[in-house]
């Protein structure tokens, strides 16, 4: 069997993160090295390596989770200053955690 994803383990309680919101497909926590004065993480439950695994039924899953990281934007203040959602995929995307996450990035003027 594949071994767990780091947030598979943060969900699971062997490994310490708070965690800042949770529903049955979906929780959230702070990135341990944030970018910006807000980066958060998105994550779904479901264990799904990177976006190229996204299947016709997780559609409804992705969704969820940009109606999430909307509703977090409002939480931390920073949906009428701006915000930035990002899914890093694979090597050159910079993705160094195989298990899709969204990042909300924001609480300042973000350079590219
Ligand atoms: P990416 O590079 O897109 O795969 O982003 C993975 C992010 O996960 C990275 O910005 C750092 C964050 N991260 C990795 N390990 C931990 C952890 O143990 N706790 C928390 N809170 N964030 C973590």
């Amino acid at each position: 069997m594949e071994e767990k994803s780091i947030f598979e383990m943060i969900l699971d309680k062997e490994l310490e993160s708070e965690i800042i919101y949770e529903d049955e497909d979906i929780f959230s926590i702070k990135d341990i090295n944030p970018i910006a004065p807000v980066h958060l993480l998105i994550i779904p439950k479901k264990r799904i390596n990177t976006i190229n695994d996204v299947s016709d039924e997780d559609t409804l899953l992705i969704g969820k989770m940009v109606q999430v990281a909307k509703n977090l934007a409002k939480k931390y203040e920073i949906d009428e200053s701006g915000y930035r959602l990002i899914f890093n995929t694979n090597d050159d995307g910079g993705q160094s955690v195989y298990h899709i996450h969204l990042h909300l990035i924001g609480g300042e003027k973000l350079k590219w």
